[in-house]
């Protein structure tokens, strides 16, 4: 297990700070989750509005998730090849592309199904992000499948010899599913042991199903004790214990080449998708949570906080009004981008747009 409380020591300087346990966070560093946090969720609460005017369609994401997500996106080794990180994220993961740099217009790009949509030219779901450049592999619609998939991209990271690790990250429900399984056994054959971080975000539903209805154990981590993988459950409705929990599991990953399992208990604070309505649950705000923090330990204060929440407002609304002029995929573009283009196919030597 890596050791708990091994925050840097330039941390240990600044005051204010925002403190859980015998572990603190930077003013500055604060300040820049809380932005991410709020970019991520004005977008999201921008989208599902999106999905009831007609200015979008189908809605799923992050709002509850943003404190866990900002603190995972700002620790990635981001860059494109086995000497990075490799991203298989599910649909609920704004805050960590934002934090990793997306544009917000891009969320918004991809909810309004438009062709300038950089992650599936607009025939793709809301949150189903894909960046090469950034080694985000693709997300399914399908969920889970991206467990079985994790241990391909950690086995060519071992290969490779340098300390780029496979980040995948699931629901508690999904967890059920053997894809999960294949991951947990593929990550700890014995000699093979692969650098993947399995993440799982436990809000305790899957759709409408209760986590306790289906579960024989509280936390998915549990499981991995079976396969010798450690694993830790951390409160995902706080930035500080999530960020440092975070970092000892990715420098686990990085340190030993083996596999880590890390539980984050977060809110669902918009139910399951538009498909239920998307009101809202009551349940822990992060975001309000770390606002009330960050006040009383004089790290913002309301104007400051306001400010960020205004121009948070500005940049989504600026980014609807021109999306709404771009334009939308044809139907000839439905199969584009299926399959590469490949040089030695005689059959189908470009991009595969249906049988001959
Ligand atoms: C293989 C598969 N089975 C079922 C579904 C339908 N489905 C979509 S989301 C979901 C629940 C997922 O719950 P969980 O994994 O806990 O993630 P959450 O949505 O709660 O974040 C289900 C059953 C699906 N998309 N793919």
């Amino acid at each position: 297990m890596p050791k708990k409380n091994s925050m840097p020591m330039k941390e240990r300087a600044v005051k204010p700070r925002i403190v859980t346990g015998d572990e603190f966070l930077s003013a500055e560093r604060c300040v820049a989750i809380h932005r991410i946090m709020v970019r991520a969720r004005v977008m999201e609460e921008r989208m599902i509005k999106m999905s009831k005017s007609g200015e979008g369609f189908f809605w799923i994401g992050g709002p509850g998730e943003e404190a866990f997500n900002a603190c995972l996106g700002l620790q990635v080794k981001k860059g494109e090849g086995p000497a990075f990180d490799f991203l298989l994220l599910k649909y609920r993961n704004s805050a960590a592309m934002i934090a990793m740099g997306m544009e917000l217009i891009d969320g918004v790009r991809q909810m309004a199904m438009r062709w300038s949509d950089p992650f599936s030219a607009g025939r793709n779901f809301t949150g189903h992000f894909s960046r090469k450049g950034w080694n985000v592999v693709p997300v399914t619609p399908v969920i889970e499948v991206q467990f079985v998939m994790a241990p391909g991209t950690a086995l060519m990271q071992k290969r490779h010899g340098g300390d780029g690790v496979t980040i995948v990250i699931g629901g508690d429900a999904g967890s059920a599913e053997g894809d999960f399984a294949s991951c947990l056994i593929w990550s700890t054959r014995p000699g093979n042991e692969l650098p993947v971080l399995m993440l799982t975000t436990n809000n305790g539903f899957g759709i409408s199903t209760s986590h306790a209805s289906q579960h024989s154990c509280e936390h998915t981590t549990e499981r991995g004790k079976a396969f010798g993988i450690p694993g830790e459950v951390v409160d995902g409705n706080d930035p500080v214990a999530s960020w440092f929990a975070i970092e000892r599991a990715l420098r686990y990953c990085r340190s030993t080449r083996r596999p880590f399992m890390l539980e984050a208990m977060v809110s669902r604070l918009y139910g399951h998708s538009s498909s239920s309505g998307a009101p809202h649950s009551g349940e822990p705000d992060c975001l309000a949570l770390f606002e009330e923090r960050l006040l009383a330990a004089g790290v913002l204060d309301q104007a400051a906080l306001d400010q960020v929440h205004e121009a948070a407002h500005a940049e989504v609304e600026a980014a609807v009004e021109q999306v709404a002029r771009e334009a939308k995929p044809t139907a000839e573009d439905v199969q584009k981008f299926t399959y590469a283009p490949s040089k030695v196919d005689s059959v189908y030597p470009g991009d595969y747009t249906g049988l001959p």
